[in-house]
């Protein structure tokens, strides 16, 4: 079993999409191991897309994953990294392939619904940045 950690963004909250979006989150076997209700701050948008500092999105990125409202989750199943990536669809929903969430509910390469973890290594960065010890030692 792997573990990662997504995000429903603020534009699928905004939308009331956020439901269907955990809905599809348990329909492709995952468990919801961890996920709850958080407005991210600036400082914290700024440190998990700390990758993307200097790139030319990088403000309004920070403005957008702080302009409302999230679900931050972590999510357990087989190969849960790599699945819930090819779930989501691509970065751009207009590049994403049919029936995935970016397609479905994206509005564009910057509100596109949904994060996933990258790699291994990131799940487990992203899940602590967000989730204490106690509310995973509970799950
Ligand atoms: P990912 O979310 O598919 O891993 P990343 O390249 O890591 O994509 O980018 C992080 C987030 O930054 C994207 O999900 C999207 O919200 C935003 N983003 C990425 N590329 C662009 C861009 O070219 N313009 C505007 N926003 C972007
Ligand atoms: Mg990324």
């Amino acid at each position: 079993m792997e573990k990662t950690f997504a995000i429903i963004k603020p534009d699928a909250v905004e939308a009331r999409n956020a439901g269907k979006i955990l809905a599809r989150m348990e329909a492709e076997g995952f468990r919801v191991v961890a996920m709850k209700g958080h407005r991210i701050s600036k400082a914290e948008a700024e440190g998990f897309y700390a990758e993307h500092a200097g790139k030319g999105f990088f403000g309004a990125l920070v403005s957008y994953m702080t302009s409302g409202p999230v679900f931050v989750a972590v999510l357990e199943r087989e190969n849960a990294v790599a699945h819930w990536r090819a779930v989501m669809g691509a970065t751009n929903p207009a590049n994403a392939d049919e029936g995935t969430i970016r397609k479905e509910f994206g509005q564009s390469i910057e509100r596109n619904a949904a994060h996933g973890s990258a790699n291994a290594a990131d799940a487990a960065r992203e899940v602590t940045f967000f989730f204490s010890q106690a509310e995973l030692l509970s799950s």
